[in-house]
């Protein structure tokens, strides 16, 4: 086939799927709903991105850079517009970001031309990925990520030992990136960190998660919460336990806090992932809680179980049977679009509102911990759905 004319069903293939409707599925649980199709995947990407498109150099018409992943983005609304700062898997294993933007939220992402780009500070850093977006009540949209550098300490041969760290960057309009330091902390490693939207005790307020080694949380006890006095300059001293790892529950083995929390009238909502064992190896869930408006650092309401598991194909991808998130919208109109990752492979939305969120959350049962006291929990459900007759 011609160059021209293989390009031409490329281009079209992409249009199609760039312009395709997404549609609500059957799926219900009153909680969210789940959608056909997800909202980016790696056939998002432009042509121009993989591709040389110029006959000459490449006349088999050949996929010079591929991409192999899109997920795990970082979410935020300006002007009206939906924006994902998406973390993009190169073929290398390497991720970078970039940004695709959405007059919908559900459907109709498009990638702009060129992937972030920002101060190369830490010349050990070999990865980057997983950003959080915090519009700062100080006038800044700041993106929180991990920022990977090889372990230097690692014994000869061991190529796989890796250090794990905040990086955090700022903006006014996702296209020019400042980048700052990295926080420090008394952890080894850092992963998952979120910055709060608002000063709390007139400091800058950080959900983090420290961790023992790169994959491990080890003594790491859960997701926790700590204060720094300046964001240019950014130190931890002391972090506070919020959401702990618990046996036999969805955060057995880890957790971590997704997106940035959402502010409503009885609290702040926060949406993290849980990790649990198997016989299959790790399984990644998404789980919600809601702290006290005046504290932050405070649970105040804790339903047990998942929000978000992997379903049908969700389950299948590169690191299969993950769901994670670290992007929400929660528009002025109560409106709440959760954008999550499948099995580090593609990005789907769930959507819902901050009310169906609360009443979620205030309302479900907390984890009974042990079988026989969720059997005492599921009875009285069961009880008072039989007394009311219904048929
Ligand atoms: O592979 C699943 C996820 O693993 C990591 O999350 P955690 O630090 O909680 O184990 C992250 O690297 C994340 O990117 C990835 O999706």
């Amino acid at each position: 086939m011609r160059f021209k004319d293989r390009y031409e069903i490329e281009l079209r293939k992409y249009e199609d799927l760039i312009s395709r409707k997404n549609e609500k599925t059957e799926n219900y649980n009153g909680i969210f709903d789940r959608y056909k199709y997800p909202v980016l995947t790696r056939e998002h990407t432009p042509l121009f991105w993989r591709y040389d498109l110029d006959e000459k150099t490449n006349p088999y018409f050949m996929e010079r850079l591929g991409v192999n992943a899109v997920f795990n983005p970082g979410a935020i609304e300006l002007d009206g517009k939906f924006y994902l700062v998406a973390r993009v898997e190169g073929y290398d294993r390497k991720s970078f970001f970039a940004v695709a933007e959405s007059d919908s939220g559900i459907d109709g992402f498009k990638f702009w031309d060129y992937p972030v780009e920002f101060d190369d500070l830490y010349p050990e850093e070999t990865n980057v990925y997983d950003m959080r977006l915090t519009k700062h009540e100080d006038g800044w949209i700041y993106g929180v990520f991990c920022s990977e550098s090889k372990d230097p300490n690692a014994p000869p041969g061991d190529l796989s030992s890796a250090i794990a760290s905040a990086g955090i960057v700022r903006t006014k309009d996702l296209k020019k990136w400042e980048r700052l330091p990295n926080l420090k902390t008394r952890s080894p490693q850092q992963r998952n960190v979120v910055l709060h939207p608002e000063l709390v005790n007139g400091k800058y307020a950080f959900y983090t998660r420290p961790q023992d080694d790169f994959i491990e949380a080890g003594s790491g006890s859960g997701i926790c919460f700590g204060l720094c006095d300046n964001i240019e300059s950014p130190v931890i001293d002391e972090e506070k336990l919020v959401s702990p790892r618990v046996y036999h529950t969805i955060t057995e083995v880890k957790n971590g806090a997704g997106c940035v929390p959402i502010k409503t009238e009885k609290g702040w909502i926060h949406i993290a992932h849980g990790v649990r064992n198997t016989a299959a190896g790790l399984r990644y869930v998404i789980y919600l809680f809601v702290t006290d408006l005046n504290d932050p650092s405070k649970v105040i309401a804790a339903p047990g179980g998942y929000l978000i598991a992997p379903r049908g194909e969700e389950r299948v991808g590169d690191v299969s049977n993950v769901v994670f998130t670290n992007g929400v919208i929660a528009r002025d109109n109560g409106d709440v679009y959760i954008y999550y990752a499948s099995s580090d492979t593609r990005i789907h939305v769930a959507t819902t509102t901050v009310d169906r969120l609360l009443d979620y959350a205030f309302n479900t049962p907390p984890d009974a911990l042990r079988s026989l006291d969720c059997v005492k929990q599921r009875k009285e459900l069961i009880k008072k759905n039989l007394e009311l007759n219904i048929r």
